[in-house]
């Protein structure tokens, strides 16, 4: 009987591989999910066996599919999953800024890193607009952000005008899923059209004016980047908000140039305790004074907010 069944499972096992294709969820509408094959996209149910009763995140764009004649029988392990937007396997989060018009706003971007080191997805830095600046500006403003070096992040320094950069750009985001966040005027949109096909984004002041309703996009998009990959259509991440970090060492260690140093108390955080490594290191300028003072902001906050009603 073993020969049999060892042959029956290896036919279902060709039968399988033959008529079944791996995707990336790449839209979902009213139950229907769009997965995108090559480029070209498939209009799919999910198989029953997959759904579980008011789960919204059964399957999510950003999800690594299997699909069998318009059914998706197969979801692949995830890599991470956000819930604002809602989107799995995200591979890095852009952080947009202008060097100037508006100004850099080094607390907002500096709020982005930390959620982006608190949801676990790895942040690239660009800096857009930089043919407004003289080559000694721009390289005060480079110096400014030196800081990302000791982080291992990668900044770009681009001009959708001149075109600077993006080829830099594409390199990083090429075969990864990627989501834009930045204030407002920084050129997010500007970029996304830059970098695919599929849709035109408003740019400029007209997004401020369409009148209600027309963006409420309510769903993730992923569009099909020109070198491969997805970028989300929707420049989701531009949180204003303090990630919900539980405890002082948690915070501790979103701050990964601190544990390079170290304090007499084990337990040191780095406000007022005497011998601190992390404030011996200020002093010597080794860290970033906005960092720290970043850090100090983020720690009394979460201190008054959320920690203390947990006491
Ligand atoms: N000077 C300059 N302006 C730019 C550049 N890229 C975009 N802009 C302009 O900045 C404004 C805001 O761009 P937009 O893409 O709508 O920004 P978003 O709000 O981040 O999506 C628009 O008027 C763009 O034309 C650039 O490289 N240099
Ligand atoms: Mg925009
Ligand atoms: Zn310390």
């Amino acid at each position: 009987m073993g020969i049999r069944v060892i042959i029956l499972f290896l036919l279902n096992k060709i039968f399988i591989e033959v008529n079944s294709i791996k995707g990336v969820v790449v839209n979902k509408i009213q139950g229907y999910y769009y997965v995108d094959v090559e480029n070209v996209k498939y209009e799919c149910k999910l198989k029953g066996k997959l759904k579980f009763l008011n789960k919204k995140d059964n399957c999510v764009v950003g999800d690594n599919v299997f699909i069998e004649n318009g059914v998706i029988s197969e979801i692949y392990p995830r890599k991470n999953i956000l819930y604002r937007p809602l989107v799995a396997n995200l591979s890095k989060i852009v952080i947009t800024f202008a060097c100037k018009d508006p100004n850099f706003d080094i607390n907002r971007f500096n709020l982005m890193l930390l959620n982006s080191f608190f949801y676990n997805v790895k942040p690239l830095v660009v800096i857009n607009k930089i043919e407004l600046l003289t080559d000694e500006e721009l390289n005060i403003f480079k110096e400014s952000l030196d800081f990302l070096k000791r982080l291992n992040i990668k900044v770009i320094y681009i001009s959708t005008v001149k075109n600077t950069g993006i080829d830099l750009l594409e390199a990083e985001l090429k075969n990864c899923i990627s989501a834009l966040g930045g204030p407002s005027g920084v050129g997010k949109s500007t970029i996304i059209n830059l970098l695919q096909n599929d849709i035109v984004l408003e740019t400029g002041e007209t997004s401020k004016k369409t009148s209600r309703g027309r963006h409420t996009t309510k769903g993730t998009n992923l569009l099909n980047l020109n070198v491969g990959g997805y970028i989300i259509d929707t420049p989701g991440f531009s949180s204003l908000d303090i990630p919900p970090i539980e405890s002082s060492s948690d915070l501790i260690n979103l701050f990964e140039e601190f544990n390079d140093y170290k304090c007499k108390f084990n337990n040191c955080m780095h406000i007022n305790e005497p011998q601190c490594g992390v404030k011996n290191a200020l002093e010597k300028n080794e860290i970033s004074k906005v960092r720290y003072d970043f850090y100090c902001y983020v720690f009394n906050n979460l201190k008054n907010e959320r920690w203390n009603k947990y006491d």
